[in-house]
């Protein structure tokens, strides 16, 4: 009997396995429950007297021994070595590369240019340092009107003359000077605005705006265009144009779309109305046409304007504008499309 252990522990010592799973099979033949080891400890009460002490020792040392050669055996091969054998495997599966995610505001952009690239409008884009004709002057806005005011425009070197463009409108100023009509641009931009940073308002911000001029383009054009707008990014066509003032289109308006009062968010965001402005349009007034060298006894056009961040928000439901622009990786990991 105690050639038995010896033999086991000679067996024991010399072992070598080539996966962790061949250690674990090592590991029950010696220490499971009817493994060798536990046998042999069985097998104690049949040994002669004289042999017990012997037995006992030899059986403790083939235990320990058992315990450290697994022990060994599996630290060494869960370590360094099952991966080299992984990577040498050419069929093994790539690893997932972590991607990075489009911007929301990016993502509503492009959407709208797309929904309008289908009726025929092209970009336009110009310089977001502009000058008072452009921005201002042209677009009808007078002199002592409030948009012009310290408060809300941010001048350049205090030059009265030079500012950041308030609205991309100024870019198609530029697009009626340069062009003849027919005339269907976007122009889509960052604007900027001398206005506290909050929860709904911020001083850098996106807009697109669109312009479309050409012979008999009527207010029914322009009501027409808007419901294919609305259908194909809200999903519904069912507006309300409300008469307001810009200084450059005559007659003006909001543009409402029926959001629909079926959630409590619903109320909150309609303020109870059911209805939510998502833009501003009207005909373009002759005075801007005549402004940029196209005379509206022979044209007539609207525009219309957005900002992007509110329809992100409403389209996202994100609570607040500042989430735009603190580049948080949760929170722009989160926008893939929409549909
Ligand atoms: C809004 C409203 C609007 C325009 C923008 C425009 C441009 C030219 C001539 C006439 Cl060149 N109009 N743009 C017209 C009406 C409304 O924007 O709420 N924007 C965020």
């Amino acid at each position: 009997m105690i050639d038995t252990i010896k033999t086991h522990l000679q067996d024991v010592e010399v072992y070598q396995a080539s996966s962790l799973d061949e250690v674990e099979q090592f590991r029950i033949a010696y220490l499971g429950k009817k493994g060798h080891i536990t046998q042999l400890f069985a097998d104690f009460r049949n040994v002669p007297n004289e042999e017990k002490k012997e037995y006992g020792q030899l059986l403790n040392q083939l235990k320990t021994e058992a315990q450290t050669k697994v022990k060994e055996l599996q630290t060494q091969l869960s370590g360094s070595q099952t991966p080299k054998g992984l990577l040498n495997d050419i069929t093994r599966p790539g690893q997932p590369i972590a991607l990075g995610a489009r911007h929301p505001i990016s993502i509503v952009r492009d959407k709208v240019i797309d929904v309008f690239s289908r009726i025929g409008y092209g970009l336009s884009s110009g310089p977001e340092v502009e000058d008072d004709w452009h921005n201002f002057s042209a677009l009808n806005l007078p002199e002592h009107h409030p948009a012009r005011d310290m408060q809300d425009t941010f001048f350049v070197q205090t030059n009265p003359d030079v500012m950041l463009r308030t609205h991309t409108s100024s870019v198609q100023v530029r697009h009626m000077e340069a062009n003849r009509p027919p005339i269907r641009i976007l122009s889509p931009g960052r604007v900027f605005r001398n206005e506290a940073i909050s929860a709904r308002s911020h001083c850098v911000f996106h807009q697109v705006e669109g312009l479309y001029i050409d012979k008999n383009v009527s207010f029914a054009d322009l009501k027409q265009t808007l419901m294919y707008f609305t259908k194909a990014i809200f999903g519904t066509a069912e507006i309300r144009l409300r008469p307001s003032y810009f200084p450059f289109t005559e007659p003006s308006a909001e543009v409402d779309i029926y959001w629909g009062l079926e959630t409590e968010a619903d109320y909150r965001i309609t303020k109870g109305t059911g209805w939510l402005e998502i833009m501003g349009c009207g005909m373009v007034d002759p005075q801007v046409l005549k402004n940029c060298n196209i005379d509206p006894e022979e044209y007539s056009g609207f525009a219309f304007g957005m900002g992007l961040e509110r329809m992100a928000m409403l389209l996202y439901q994100i609570e607040d504008i500042r989430m735009f622009y603190e580049n948080d990786v949760r929170f722009l990991k989160q926008f893939t499309s929409i549909s």
